[in-house]
């Protein structure tokens, strides 16, 4: 097993760009497979929506500077883990641990790192469940095995996070105490709808359970 970074031969961004493009539809294409499963077995799809991108090499930069360290290949792929980036948009917090679970137990993916700020929230108001995955990429040659970050989120969560990012970006990383409080009010609106919501579900699919005990 080869890790890119790890031999000469993959030196330059476009070498870099392929192989974690090849990496980011694969796992793309795996949780396509897994929701359309699900939906065949249960009738009832977890995903919502999907979205995936490169990491811009301007970005990748950034980050390998704000770590210390110099702008070459082998230090964006040792130290840089969401060069590849899949977002999986959930209705409810109960199908993000689900489909943790089942990627979890995908044989050809391999979990090297986990982050739930489900659980614990960044102070930000931050919630979604980052998982860093490596899945095989086969070349002509070799196979490598290539860093995934997915992160898995409700859509109430991902509506929050957009706005966050976009207000972090404008402010340049120094917004205004009142913002940054508005946006940890708001975050904590986002946890009680989302609670709201899987309860009002579940009141839901019991409805339908007892309708159809009835109906024999
Ligand atoms: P962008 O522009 O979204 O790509 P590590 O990856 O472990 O070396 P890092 O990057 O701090 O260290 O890991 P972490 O905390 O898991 O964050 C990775 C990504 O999660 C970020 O990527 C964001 O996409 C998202 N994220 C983390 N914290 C926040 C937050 O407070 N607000 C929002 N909106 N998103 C967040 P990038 O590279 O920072 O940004």
């Amino acid at each position: 097993m080869e890790w890119i970074g790890e031999n000469d031969s993959i030196e330059t961004w476009q070498e870099v760009s392929l192989v974690y493009n090849a990496a980011m539809r694969q796992v793309r294409t795996k949780m396509e497979i897994l929701n359309e499963e699900f939906q065949h077995v249960h009738q009832y799809n977890p995903i919502e929506h999907i979205k995936s991108r490169i990491k811009t090499p301007e970005s990748i930069v950034k980050k390998l500077r704000r770590h210390g360290l110099d702008s070459t290949i082998e230090n964006m792929v040792n130290y840089v883990n969401d060069i590849a980036g899949v977002r999986i948009i959930c209705s409810f917090t109960s199908d993000i641990f689900m489909l943790a679970d089942m990627i979890e137990h995908q044989q050809d993916i391999k979990v090297i790192g986990i982050k739930d700020y489900i659980t614990y929230p960044k102070s930000s108001g931050y919630k979604s469940y980052h998982m860093i995955v490596t899945v095989p990429v086969y070349l002509s040659d070799r196979m490598v095995e290539t860093k995934v970050e997915i992160q898995i989120r409700t859509v109430a969560m991902d509506f929050w996070a957009s706005l966050e990012h976009k207000i972090h970006y404008k402010f340049e990383g120094d917004a205004p105490e009142h913002i940054k409080q508005e946006l940890v009010d708001c975050a904590h609106l986002v946890s009680d709808l989302d609670e709201k919501m899987l309860q009002l579900n579940e009141e839901i699919l019991e409805f339908s359970r007892k309708l159809e005990e009835q109906n024999g």
